[in-house]
């Protein structure tokens, strides 16, 4: 059977389920936000990463129902958090070609009574680079419900740091490719280094992804990136073991 068709069966018989990872601000030691990360629940296949279905889920537009569903249900899951922990969720492309997305994200924020200020939404350039004033209105929107976007992925290859001015965006994640080059690569560094720099200047948070090793923590302090993503502090988990690692780090 087609994936697609057991994709859309997967939505009603609700085998989606959100995994969290923790970002965390290493000076602290305690949890800043959480990034949902979806998993597929196949009963015969067992879990199914997003690198496998959400491509499936664009190519078909489903990924606006399952889009709808993630921003609801983690909404609703942070809720509980204590409230200085945020949660992020991943937009695609697509769904900002959907003209009821604004509705969907204030309905989520409605309908959970999650403060938006909690609600962080993570694009990647390529929502940017099309930059129609159908996107950038979106954009001004969501800034205007006070949700937070964060720039995913960021790779420095089509835009510019100082390209993101034009955009009501808060934070940058570095993309992983960086933290895992940052121990051998002097290239890589000067550019982390870059980077920071011009975040520090544009007022713009910076998360460094895919930190794995104490070394690589402390070349980012050393540049001054204090907020990590990676397996170092943990691995995307299910809701039922968050508890302890919000409890140990807050
Ligand atoms: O969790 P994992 O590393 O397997 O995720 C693989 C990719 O899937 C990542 O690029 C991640 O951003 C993406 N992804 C995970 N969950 C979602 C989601 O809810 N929506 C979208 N659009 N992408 C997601
Ligand atoms: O594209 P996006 O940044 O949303 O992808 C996040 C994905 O990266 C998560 O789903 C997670 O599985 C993966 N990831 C997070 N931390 C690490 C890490 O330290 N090492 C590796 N290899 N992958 C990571
Ligand atoms: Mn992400
Ligand atoms: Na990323």
């Amino acid at each position: 059977r087609a994936i697609e068709e057991e994709l859309r069966e997967a939505l009603v018989k609700d085998e989606l389920a959100l995994f969290y990872q923790p970002i965390v601000d290493s000076r602290r030691g305690a949890i800043v936000a959480m990034e949902a990360l979806v998993r597929w629940r196949h009963p015969e296949r067992g879990i199914i990463s997003p690198g496998v279905f959400i491509p499936v889920a664009e190519q078909t537009g489903l990924i606006v129902e399952i889009g709808a569903w993630v921003l609801r249900r983690a909404c609703e899951d942070a809720v509980a958090w204590p409230r200085h922990v945020r949660v992020a969720v991943n937009l695609a492309p697509k769904q900002f070609h959907q003209a009821d997305l604004i509705d969907t994200i204030a309905t989520a924020l409605d309908d959970s009574g999650l403060d938006p200020d909690r609600l962080e939404l993570e694009i990647t350039e390529s929502t940017l680079i099309s930059n129609t004033d159908d996107i950038q209105a979106k954009l001004a929107k969501i800034d205007a419900l006070g949700a937070r976007l964060s720039l995913d992925d960021f790779e420095t290859g089509y835009s510019s740091l100082s390209y993101l001015n034009r955009f009501p965006v808060k934070k940058v994640k570095i993309d992983q490719a960086f933290s895992r080059q940052a121990i051998e690569s002097p290239k890589t560094q000067a550019i982390i280094s870059a980077i920071s720099a011009l975040a520090k200047d544009l007022n713009l948070d910076l998360v460094a992804e895919g930190v794995e090793t104490q070394a690589q923590l402390g070349f980012m302090a050393s540049k001054n990136i204090f907020l990590i993503q990676g397996y170092l502090y943990s691995k995307p988990r299910p809701i039922e073991e968050l508890a302890p690692l919000l409890e140990c780090w807050s």
